[in-house]
């Protein structure tokens, strides 16, 4: 086996050396000149597992999709914003309510930042959050069951973009507004909004032993766009920081408007200062809706609660809590280095990147350093926070993730490159091109004070000619390099789910142990389980019907209903009675104005049918589950709605 496995990667080699020899020039550039091992270096043979998860946002798409690395297999899309008709979700009765928001439900969002949570500043593997952008929400997902159990919406804020980043301890996950918008919302003329429009930054703690969200405050900034943001580690762990642009509180052809001034900001705000001010009665009430949705694994089942007030924090209440480093260019990207030192700016527009430090942003404060406020927020000297420039490096930078060894690595979108710089020196190290556009890039860990270095993954905006055409639509992408040499080394393309915005990397040691295998049958209390085979009914409340159904291999409990009715509004409770590792059954009927549903073992999941037209329809499992999955199949008799079929049902006998 071992053998083989050899051989094939030398043939594989040749091949590769082969290629680029022979057209050199041509495809050389865009192989990158691999190197003969390269294969061996992302292979993972059959049966093995991949040393990294990966959860790259997905986007428009609106979910989350989970890879192995190096491979760069796909192992599941987790729902998130967006219904799901492969897993049900956000078309079942259970999870529907995961959609609901002040708007009504929404079922679809643009999702781009997620982030794992910490202990200690370490990556621990419990829970990831992930923003959506449109209709402002957090999501967290439960990495026990690789499912989304909790929601909260954003009230105030509009594209909802700075977020959804954690401290470290994840007492808190933060979400910033990119959009200013009138606080609270109201019929006003949109030429005032300079001065009168306002970004709200918002706190949600996170509950250390459930992970239940709740927002604690909202810090109601200038009318700036909040573009992107992350927590201080370390030495600087307590404090968030923030990019800003259009500090010119332009309101109308952004581009040209909203770029006009030489530098805008950084947001420096002190957490823990607004905290014990919270904690201590301060801030302000102020009425909101906002929904708040959990997903519970014991009811198998999502509530939606509508909030109705926000606590509200005005910076000027609170001296010393927030201030502005000046930044060159509309800057993006908004990143802290491992030992939370250092705060890199990318300057969309700018040449150089901008580094701040932590330090001397501290003593400058101390000092009173100040070129003036905006809105009575004080601004920092320009030079006074700053620990240093990196000269040159690319063109449009854009983001910025660290290894374990004091390098930097940000991605340049114009000039279409990955640049690896040393942080203290300020050095370009390295650089590699990327095909093409690339946005975000991940470090396993390369957010948190203990990255793990190994590996880069690039997510590339556009692709081209780097994979077979699907017509005008083609894939978004990422790319893996190995960074544990001094040069970078691209490894692999994988095409990816929707647009890969961020994406957040661990070992899969910190994951798999906890994974789940199975629910707990004794453990189900879904009001309308069935939890054995002589526990399935089929009750009529008006023309409401609930059917207790049970599944096990192969089939349904009951399997012939009768007496159901044109009009009758059909609710399918099904339970899977297996316990066993990764034996699913699904279901659905024929018209039916919903997904399949999914069940897990252990799980009760409920879809609804309004049958429309008299007759015998069947109903089967969609899910290959058996030898005989072909025979786990059922029958309901549909009378007229006038009819008097009486309501019976059974399983293995005739109804008579
Ligand atoms: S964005 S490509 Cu994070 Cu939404 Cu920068
Ligand atoms: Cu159950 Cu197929």
């Amino acid at each position: 086996m071992k053998h083989i496995f050899k051989l094939t990667i030398a043939v594989i080699s040749v091949c590769a050396a082969f290629t680029s020899c022979n057209n050199s020039g041509k495809s050389d550039k865009k192989s990158g000149a691999l190197a003969g091992n390269v294969a061996e270096k992302v292979y993972v043979a059959p049966g093995e597992h991949d040393e990294f998860y990966a959860f790259i946002s997905g986007g428009f798409s609106g979910q989350l999709s989970v890879y192995g690395l190096p491979s760069g297999r796909l192992f599941k899309v987790i729902p998130v914003f967006s219904q799901d008709a492969e897993k049900a979700y956000g078309y079942n009765e259970e999870t529907k309510p995961m959609l609901n928001t002040s708007h009504g439900f929404v079922p679809w969002d643009d999702s781009h930042h997620p982030d794992i949570s910490q202990s200690n500043g370490v990556i621990d593997g419990r829970w990831v959050f992930i923003n959506g952008n449109n209709t402002p929400r957090i999501a967290k997902i439960d990495l026990s069951v690789f499912e989304t159990t909790e929601i909260i919406e954003i009230p105030n804020s509009a594209g909802n973009h700075s977020s959804s980043f954690v401290t470290e301890n994840t007492e808190y996950v933060v979400a910033g507004t990119r959009f200013s918008i009138p606080v609270p919302q109201r019929d006003m003329a949109i030429k005032d909004y300079k001065g009168n429009f306002k970004g709200a930054l918002t706190f949600i703690s996170v509950d250390p032993e459930h992970g239940h969200m709740d927002i604690k405050f909202q810090l109601i900034m200038p009318g700036f766009d909040y573009d992107l943001s992350h927590p201080g580690r370390g030495k600087s762990h307590g404090w968030f920081f923030f990019s800003t642009y259009n500090t010119e509180e332009a309101s109308t052809l952004m581009e040209v408007n909203a770029s006009q001034n030489d530098k805008d900001f950084i947001a420096a705000v002190n957490w823990k200062k607004i905290e014990d001010y919270v904690n201590n009665g301060g801030g302000t009430m102020m009425p909101a809706n906002y929904t708040h949705n959990v997903y519970d694994d014991r009811t198998h089942a999502a509530t939606s609660t509508m909030k109705k007030e926000v606590l509200t924090v005005n910076p000027l209440d609170v001296p010393g809590a927030v201030f502005l480093m000046p930044t060159p260019k509309s800057p993006h990207g908004c990143d802290v280095d491992p030992t939370g030192e250092y705060i890199v700016g990318s300057g969309k527009l700018s040449a150089n990147l901008t580094v701040h430090s932590f330090t001397k942003m501290l003593n400058a404060i101390e000092n009173e350093e100040f070129s003036g406020d905006a809105y009575g927020i004080p601004i920092i000297n320009f030079e006074s926070s700053l620990a240093g420039v990196v000269e040159q490096p690319g063109l449009g930078p854009l983001h910025t993730e660290f290894d374990d060894k004091g390098n930097a690595y940000t991605t340049f979108f114009i000039s279409s490159e990955v640049v690896k710089w040393k942080v203290g020196t300020w050095e370009v190290v390295d650089r590699q091109p990327c095909y093409y556009s690339v946005g975000h890039l991940m470090i396993p860990g390369g957010n948190s004070q203990k990255p793990f270095g190994k590996y880069v993954v690039a997510m590339n905006k556009i692709t081209k000619d780097r994979y077979l055409p699907t017509g005008p639509e083609v894939t978004q992408s990422a790319q893996l390099y190995d960074i544990s040499g001094d040069k970078m080394e691209l490894l692999l393309d994988f095409p990816t789910v929707g647009e890969p915005h961020y994406a957040a990397g661990c070992p899969a040691d910190l994951i798999k142990p906890r994974s789940r295998k199975i629910f707990n049958l004794e453990d189900n209390a879904h009001p309308y389980a069935a939890k054995s085979e002589a526990d399935t009914k089929v009750v009529r409340d008006g023309n409401i019907v609930h059917i207790y159904m049970t599944t096990i291999r192969s089939h349904f409990s009951p399997d012939n209903i009768e007496g159901i009715k044109v009009g009758d509004k059909v609710y399918f409770h099904i339970t899977n009675l297996e316990q066993d590792y990764d034996v699913p059954h699904g279901a659905s009927i024929i018209g039916a104005n919903t997904s399949e549903i999914l069940i897990m073992p252990g799980q009760t999941e409920t879809f609804v049918w309004e049958p429309k037209q008299e007759g015998v329809w069947p109903f089967y499992c969609t899910d290959f589950c058996s030898a005989l999955h072909q025979e786990m199949q059922g029958y309901v008799r549909v009378s007229a709605a006038n009819a008097n079929t009486p309501l019976k049902w059974s399983l293995g006998e005739d109804i008579e």
